[in-house]
């Protein structure tokens, strides 16, 4: 895990791009002597404020998978490079969440912790979200919760961690930190810093009595953030929900919780042959649920129609900016109606560029 040293010809790069779009900062040329200096005295630099706030936003704005980034200038940044320590890491996550809930009115957020320097790593998160569901080892091979965390489940379990008296298929998993020379933290998530939604359908009342939840916000902790050659290993960012991230495939996926068989019977619908189209039926209903349930808890929610018209939106701001904005199809179409979204009818830019996020395992850009 050691680090190399910065890649100055990225540094630079960074910093002009940032003295172009932010001129108030003065001239490049004194800044740029200043980064040379400490990258061959210490094989790193400091970002000011300024920098890295702006690389953030940055980041997100170039993140080709994301159908949300109209609204890029509005991340609000936290600077906390100088928590380090797994135990302030975690609680930092938790304070974290309550500021991007918002009771309900979510905020996108980043939590900046400590980067990669050439002689100490940064902390590091486990958890792939600050939220996620256990999945226990059930008989017969099957999974009791949310499948796709069974390997962090069983990671937290093996640290110390023990799972509620009687399980369920949404326990909160807890935190678990790993910081340099030092043991990995394990925290549990305080319940009243997890906002959840109780899932009903407008017109379907048997769907409240199911039990079925969801949490509100999304945080992605395992991405690292990278800016001018610099990588913030920990650096857990939030905006919210689209309604098909839940209804089409966190509920639905066969390695997720699989709900559409059961939901079909519960419809009535002939499950018997693909072609009545009852999976597709279920799914709308399903999705129609998730909308319903988080606009009546008042917490914030987009649909996938809106979104989309929202992207385009951004993509000719982008162009008009005389900036190049880079989207990948395949995870910018909607996983349900897709070809009823305005984002399906055309191509985007494929390149990839910097300030981005990249997943924490991977080294360079
Ligand atoms: C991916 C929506 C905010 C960065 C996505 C996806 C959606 C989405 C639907 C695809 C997820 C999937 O298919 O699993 C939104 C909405 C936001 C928002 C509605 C509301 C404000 C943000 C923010 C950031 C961000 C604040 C970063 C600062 C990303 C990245 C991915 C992504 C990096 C790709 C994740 C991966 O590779 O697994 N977003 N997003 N998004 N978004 Fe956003
Ligand atoms: N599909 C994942 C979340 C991925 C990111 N989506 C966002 N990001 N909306 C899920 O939990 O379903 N965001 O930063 O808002």
């Amino acid at each position: 895990r050691r680090a190399t040293t910065v890649d100055m010809a990225e540094a630079e790069e960074f910093l002009r791009a940032h003295r172009a779009e932010h001129p108030e900062h003065g001239p490049v040329a004194r800044r740029l002597a200043e980064v040379r200096a400490e990258v061959s005295a210490t094989g790193s630099y400091r970002h000011t404020e300024a920098e890295l706030v702006y690389g953030a936003r940055v980041a997100w704005r170039n993140s080709a998978r994301c159908i949300g980034r109209l609204y890029w200038r509005s991340l609000k940044v936290r600077d906390l490079r100088d928590v380090r320590a797994p135990k302030e890491v975690a609680d930092a996550c938790v304070e974290h969440l309550r500021l991007a809930t918002n009771g309900g009115r979510i905020r996108p957020v980043i939590s900046v912790f400590a980067p990669d320097h050439p002689d100490r790593p940064g902390p590091r998160i486990r958890n792939e979200q600050l939220v996620r569901y256990a999945g226990y080892p059930g008989p017969d091979g099957g999974v009791l919760g949310d499948r796709r965390n069974a390997e962090l489940t069983a990671q937290a379990v093996a640290l110390g961690w023990s799972p509620p008296a009687r399980r369920g298929p949404f326990d909160l998993l807890p935190l678990v930190v790993d910081g340099h020379d030092e043991d990995p933290c394990v925290v549990d998530l305080p319940r009243d810093a997890v906002l959840e939604v109780p899932i009903s359908h407008p017109e379907l009342p048997w769907l409240a009595g199911l039990g079925l939840r969801w949490h509100a916000v999304p945080v992605i902790s395992n991405m690292r953030l990278r800016i001018g050659g610099i990588d913030y290993p920990a650096a857990p960012f939030n905006g919210w929900y689209m309604g098909t991230e839940i209804g089409a495939r966190n509920f639905a996926d066969r390695d997720r919780y699989d709900l559409l068989p059961y939901l079909g019977e519960r419809m009535e619908l002939d499950t018997s042959d693909v072609r009545t189209l009852w999976k597709d039926r279920v799914l709308v209903e399903l999705n129609r649920a998730v909308l319903h349930s988080f606009e009546k808890a008042g917490v914030t929610i987009t649909d996938h129609h809106t979104e989309s018209d929202r992207f385009l939106t951004h993509v000719r701001k982008e162009e008009a900016a005389g900036r190049r904005c880079p989207a990948d199809w395949s995870w910018i179409v909607p996983p349900v109606s897709g070809g009823l979204t305005s984002v399906f009818h055309r191509y985007y830019d494929k390149e990839e560029l910097v300030p981005n996020f990249f997943p924490v395992g991977t080294t360079g850009i």
